[in-house]
């Protein structure tokens, strides 16, 4: 999940170290090292590569800032997508490819590597937006008002995800996770039309070109609709905090693996609200395959030694 380094005091020493975040995404050396941080620490089962989803944006040559403390700022794009490269900046690409070969490099075997980008509808968000915002009205006006226009952006942004992404599994992913993190704001016709559609065509041309590699996505906030994504051609979906893991999981096929949900801040707080989430999530997903993740990133303010209790107590109950 994002920011899930920055409640280590490791991570932040090496975050000190380089200005600007997009810079350190670049950074094949602080990249591979902030990856394999919590791997060391804790020895999870599996690594995220340390990156970004708007690295996608940067690497078509829109302008992406991040502000200390304000998040991401895009320089917003015009209706007819111009300025926009038609395909992905190689020398960038090939940075992030080169932090996913070192990273893997120095995983032991048994550790899964998980590569990643973000779902077009979210990227688009941001690059309609120019940032974050919590209902997203400008992007969702932009599709209904241009949405010849916007279907040309998500087509563009289904091909140059795709070529990320086979970037990152030439250089040894194992898994890729496609983060729709923005997903949740949108009516249902809009949500199948703008999310699952080209997620669907994005699986599909990563089964042809990387039959191996295992999928997880992400679509955070859709809540009942989860059922829309109950037959993308994915191995796994990632359930979010406020998303009913016991109904998902009688809902969906039972070959589709579910991820989540434990709530960010039941880790923050520990003590008797986090075994009893860990209870919960333990017996919500009892009859299904499971990866255990969070419903969200983990917060800057988490407790070091709260992750640790976490880690053991699902080790324990093997
Ligand atoms: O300086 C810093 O440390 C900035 C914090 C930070 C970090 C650590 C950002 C800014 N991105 C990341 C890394 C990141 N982002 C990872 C690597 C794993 C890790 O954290 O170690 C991953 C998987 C992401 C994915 C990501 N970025 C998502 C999808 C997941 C989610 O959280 O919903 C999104 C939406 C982003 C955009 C983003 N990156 C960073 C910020 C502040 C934002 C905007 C979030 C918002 O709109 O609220």
């Amino acid at each position: 999940m994002r920011q899930a380094g920055r409640y280590l005091p490791e991570y932040r020493a090496l975050r000190a170290g380089c200005p600007s975040f997009l810079a350190f995404c670049y950074s094949p050396e602080l990249a591979a090292e902030a990856t394999l941080q919590p791997i060391r620490r804790f020895d999870f089962d599996a690594a995220i590569l340390f990156s970004d989803i708007l690295v996608v944006p940067d690497a078509l040559g829109q302008e992406v800032r991040f502000e200390a403390g304000e998040g991401p700022r895009l320089r917003p794009l015009e209706p007819d997508l111009e300025g926009l490269a038609p395909s992905l900046n190689p020398r960038k690409v090939g940075q992030v490819a080169e932090a996913a070969a070192r990273a893997r490099a120095l995983l032991s075997p048994e550790k899964a590597l998980i590569g990643f980008c973000g779902a077009p509808w979210t990227v688009a968000s941001y690059m309609i937006g120019g940032g974050s915002s919590p209902d997203q009205q400008a992007v969702r006006l932009f599709a209904y008002r241009h949405p010849d226009a916007f279907k040309a952006l998500i087509d563009r942004l289904v091909e140059a995800s795709v070529a990320f992404l086979m970037a990152q599994v030439d250089a040894g992913v194992d898994v890729i996770q496609i983060f729709d993190s923005w997903a949740g704001v949108l009516p249902t016709g809009e949500l199948r039309r703008w999310c699952v559609e080209p997620v669907g065509r994005m699986l599909q041309e990563l089964r042809l070109r990387a039959p191996h590699v295992k999928s997880i996505v992400f679509p955070r906030g859709v809540g009942n609709r989860l059922t829309a994504y109950g037959d993308l051609p994915c191995h796994a979906l990632g359930l979010d905090t406020a998303a009913d893991a016991a109904l998902a999981a009688r809902a969906l096929p039972s070959g589709l693996t579910l991820q989540g949900n434990l709530d960010p801040l039941a880790l923050v707080a520990g003590g008797a609200a986090l075994d009893e989430a860990i209870a919960q999530a333990q017996e919500n997903f009892r009859d299904r395959a499971w990866i255990f993740n969070l419903g969200h990133g983990v917060v800057p303010e988490t407790p070091v030694e709260h992750v640790q209790k976490l880690v053991e107590a699902l080790r324990g109950s093997g």
